[in-house]
Order: structure tokens, then C-alpha cells, then sequence
């Protein structure tokens, strides 16, 4: 099966052109190849992108938003289709996909919600007979870079508000997951949205990323992936004077106090670090414990993991599925080095696993390290696989400060059953994102989505703030007094 570009509502084919492999984390086995564009591609979605993009912005608001409910509408129909394209080409377990394409559907009606509601403001002007208001304008044509582990939910969270909003938009999905991308299209030209609105280019950061931060008709840029690249995507976009919205890194925390329900600490830190293989930006990759209880912790979560089955997500019965590819194999590996040569204590896992059905998937131990230091490098970088560090804590105050001292700011969670321990932790934590009793994941579409420092540069994903990426304010004033009059000066 070959991938090409969607663009302008038709399927792209060039002479010559360059391909590359999908493969299955699991196994190895090849799923599809998927186009590596050229700049030029990218030239011709813009350009398809710009031309529809005028009579979109033309289509009222209500009706941009039925397009949404019969996209909606097809998801929840192809559910099981979506979920098992998903475990093949980014590994995740199949009850974990089923959620994910679920997280899509729910951004399809909730968006489609918004068709209604766009809400601006009327406020009163300062003089006589004057009416003022401020609206949301379409911006034009937006660029979506998307990543590969959450190839559905991410893309709805970009193009979906895009799409309400009157923009047209073209989107680079990662080449290690394009075949969501390519059932996407399918869907968009199966609810019969009009051509152009939605384009799709495939193809590698470097070429098409680039491309679409450079061109001149792109107006945005909504990136989700490594802060790395997220800085380089900014400073390119910068120079553009591009509206840039990125969602990087995270390196987030659980806390769990002296008088936490410490099973239930243990249920959510299981599935906040493991789930997904730890590669969410959400995951949890740090638990701060209080000393009292840290032995306790320790045991208990020890014990939890021996019921972590680790394998092909197809299987219902795996709790942990492959991580994407060798470079993160590798990167994984590297960190636990990392830890054991700065003295923190292995407790369990720590290996790749290579042997019988792991053989030619990407495979890796749920990892446990404990008397890790705060300021360690194992501490402070992202991993973005299965291997979490416990820090001991003397006190909730230092509990925050270890949280917050990282250079990330996604999700913190903390673990306890006292009221003021709780509402002074949701005020401190310096977090985008901040549980009460669950682990560091399971943001809900409806709200805003993102961090602070180096998770973000100030904008959301989600909710109604994903709006604001894609909307430029227009503030209207209606002078009917039939005559000039000043703002600021004829007041009196
Ligand atoms: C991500 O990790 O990039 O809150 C997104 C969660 C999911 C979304 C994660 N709803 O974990």
C-alpha cells in the first residue's frame, strides 16, 4: 500500500517520487510506504489550501460545524477500524487506542458545538450612539505538525477547531504513523468536506516541516513534538512573524504524601508511567514520596508490576506494547545508564528485551529506580519510555520545589487525602495541568491542553483556547450618531 499526499481533495501522484517504510513496532513487519514530499508538494497544498479557503471562510460557522458532526458521526463508525490501525502502526495497546480514537470523536462533536458559539463580546462604546463588539476571524491557511503517539487525538485537536474556525489547513503527520493520516482523509472526503479545506503532505520534518514554517501563505503553525525541535520550529517561524503554538516535552510528576490512599497512588501511578509505554508527553516520570511512606511505595509498586504484561498491544491481555523504534530503544537505554553512573538504585527493570516474540519489535522493561537525586539528569530529561524515578521528600513544600524544578511544565499530580495539602498543591504546582488523586494523564478534550517553560510558549491545545490559536480578534465599531465622533476626547 502506498501513501501519497491529499491535497486539494484529490489523491497526489508523481512520477519518481520517494518513499519510505511504515513498520510495526511490534514486529517489524511493513505496514504501508508513505511519500517523502518535496517542498514543491508542499507548495501545491498551500496553494490548494489558500484557494478553498476563501469561500470556507464564507460558509457560516453553524454549517462549517455539520461537517464536523458527520466526521464525528464516521469515526465512531470505523472506532474498531481506526483503533487496530493504530496499535499496528504506533503500538499502543489496543484498549489504549480505543480511547485515543475515542478522544477524536469527542473533539468532532465538541468542536461542532462551537459552530454555535464562537462566542466574541459585545461590550458599550464610551460615546453616544456607537456600538462595539469584537469577533472571531478565520486566519487563513494553518500549518499542523503532528506526532506519532497520538497520531488521531493530536490531529483532532489541531484541525478540528481549524477547521470551525473558517481555516483551511494543510498537516505533516509523523512519517512513523501516516496511516491514521491517510484514513483521516478518507473521512474528511467521506462527510463530503469541501476540497482544499483539508490537505494532507507527507514526509519528514526537515523537508515538508520546513517548508510549511517558510512559506509565506501559511499564517500559523500548531506543532506538537520534542521541545529540540519545537525551539527550531519557533526561531524559523519567528523570522516569519508566524503565530507559532507548540506543545513539547514534559517530565511529569506523581507526589504521593504520608497520608495518601497509598493502592490507589499505586493504580495510578502504574498507569499514568506505563500506559502507552510512558511515551505520553503526560506520562508520569517521577514519583516525589514522603519519606515516611517511601518503603511502603516502593513495596507495593514493586509488587504491581509483576502484572505488567509486556507485548504485541494487539493482544488484550498486554498492558505494555513496543516503543515506537530503535532510536527511543536506544534512548531508553541510554538514560538507564545515565541513572546507574549517577548512583540512583535499580529496583527493577532496566532491559531491552530481545528474546522468542520480542525478537523483532521494539521491546523494553518497565523500569523502576529509587534514591534517585532531583537535580540528576535521570530526573530532569525526558526519557519518553517506561522508567520512572522515585525522590524522596521530608515535606509537601519540598514536594513542589522538586516538581517544579525541572525545565518542563506539563501535568503534576499529587496523592492525598488532606484538603489544605491538596488546594495549596493545585496552586503551587507550576504545572499547565494538575490531578488531585490520578496520575499525570487523562486530560479531557473540553479542556485546555498544555504547560508552561519548556512544555510550551503560552498557547493550548483543546478546549475552547485552541480557538485562540486559531482565530485572529477583530474588534468592530459602529458609529450611528451620523457624526465624528473622537474616542478619548469627545467623552465629556
Ligand atoms: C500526549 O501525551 O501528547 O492526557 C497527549 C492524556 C491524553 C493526551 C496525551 N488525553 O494523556
Amino acid at each position: 500500500m502506498q501513501l501519497n499526499n491529499y491535497i486539494g481533495g484529490s489523491w497526489q501522484k508523481t512520477e519518481g517520487a520517494a518513499y519510505t517504510a511504515v513498520l510495526n513496532p511490534a514486529n517489524g513487519e511493513e505496514l504501508a510506504q508513505v511519500r517523502l514530499s518535496s517542498k514543491e508538494d508542499v507548495d501545491l497544498a498551500v496553494q490548494a489550501a489558500k484557494k478553498a479557503q476563501k469561500e470556507w471562510a464564507l460558509v457560516p460557522a453553524p454549517k462549517r460545524a455539520d461537517y464536523l458532526y458527520e466526521i464525528g458521526r464516521i469515526m465512531k463508525e470505523k472506532k474498531e477500524h481506526l483503533s487496530q490501525i493504530l496499535t499496528k502502526e504506533m503500538g499502543k495497546v489496543i484498549e489504549e487506542a480505543r480511547g485515543e480514537v475515542q478522544e477524536g470523536i469527542d473533539m468532532a462533536f465538541y468542536m461542532a458545538g462551537e459552530g454555535r458559539r464562537l462566542f466574541g463580546e459585545t461590550v458599550p462604546s464610551e460615546l453616544q450612539n456607537k456600538f462595539a463588539m469584537s469577533v472571531r476571524a478565520p486566519i487563513g491557511v494553518v500549518g499542523l505538525i503532528t506526532p506519532w503517539n497520538f497520531p488521531v487525538a493530536i490531529a483532532t485537536w489541531k484541525s478540528f477547531p481549524a477547521i470551525v474556525a473558517g481555516n483551511t489547513f494543510v498537516w505533516k503527520p509523523a512519517t512513523e504513523t501516516p496511516m491514521l493520516a491517510y484514513e483521516m482523509a478518507l473521512i474528511f472526503e467521506g462527510a463530503g468536506l469541501p476540497k482544499g479545506v483539508a490537505n494532507i503532505v507527507f514526509g519528514t520534518g526537515s523537508v515538508v516541516g520546513t517548508a510549511m514554517i517558510e512559506h509565506p501563505d501559511v499564517r500559523v503553525i500548531s506543532f506538537t513534538g520534542s521541545t529540540e525541535t519545537g525551539r527550531s520550529v519557533a526561531e524559523a517561524g519567528g523570522r516569519h512573524l508566524k503565530k507559532v503554538s507548540l506543545e513539547m516535552g514534559g517530565k511529569n510528576a506523581v507526589i504521593v504524601m504520608d497520608d495518601a490512599d497509598l493502592e490507589l497512588a499505586v493504580e495510578g501511578i502504574l498507569w499514568s508511567a506505563f500506559g502507552t509505554t510512558g511515551q505520553r508527553c503526560t506520562a508520569c516520570s517521577r514519583v516525589i514520596v514522603h519519606k515516611d511512606i517511601k518503603k511502603d511505595l516502593e513495596e507495593k509498586l514493586l509488587a504491581a508490576m509483576e502484572g505488567l504484561t509486556i507485548g504485541d498491544g494487539l493482544d488484550e491481555s498486554v498492558k505494555v506494547g513496543p516503543v515506537i523504534n530503535e532510536k527511543a530503544l536506544k534512548k531508553i537505554q541510554k538514560y538507564v545508564e545515565i541513572g546507574r553512573e549517577e548512583g540512583a538504585q535499580l529496583l527493577v527493570g532496566g532491559n531491552v528485551l530481545s528474546d522468542g516474540n520480542y525478537a523483532n519489535g521494539h521491546f523494553f522493561e518497565p523500569t523502576l529506580f529509587t534514591n534517585v537525586k532531583w537535580d540528576s539528569r535521570l530526573a530532569q530529561e525526558e526519557i519518553f519510555g517506561p522508567v520512572v524515578s522515585l525522590i524522596e521528600v521530608e515535606s509537601l513544600e519540598e514536594a513542589i520545589e522538586v516538581n517544579n524544578s525541572v525545565p518542563y511544565g506539563l501535568s503534576s499530580s499529587i496523592f492525598s487525602q488532606d484538603v489544605n495539602k491538596v488546594f495549596q498543591a493545585q496552586r503551587d504546582l507550576d504545572t499547565g495541568i494538575v490531578y488531585v488523586n490520578a496520575g499525570t494523564t487523562g486530560a479531557e478534550i473540553h479542556l485546555p491542553f498544555g504547560g508552561t517553560k519548556g512544555t510550551g510558549n503560552g498557547h493550548r491545545d483543546s478546549g475552547v483556547a485552541a480557538l485562540d490559536v486559531f482565530t485572529e480578534w477583530k474588534s468592530i465599531y459602529i458609529d450611528y450618531s451620523g457624526k465624528l465622533q473622537r474616542a478619548q476626547i469627545d467623552t465629556e
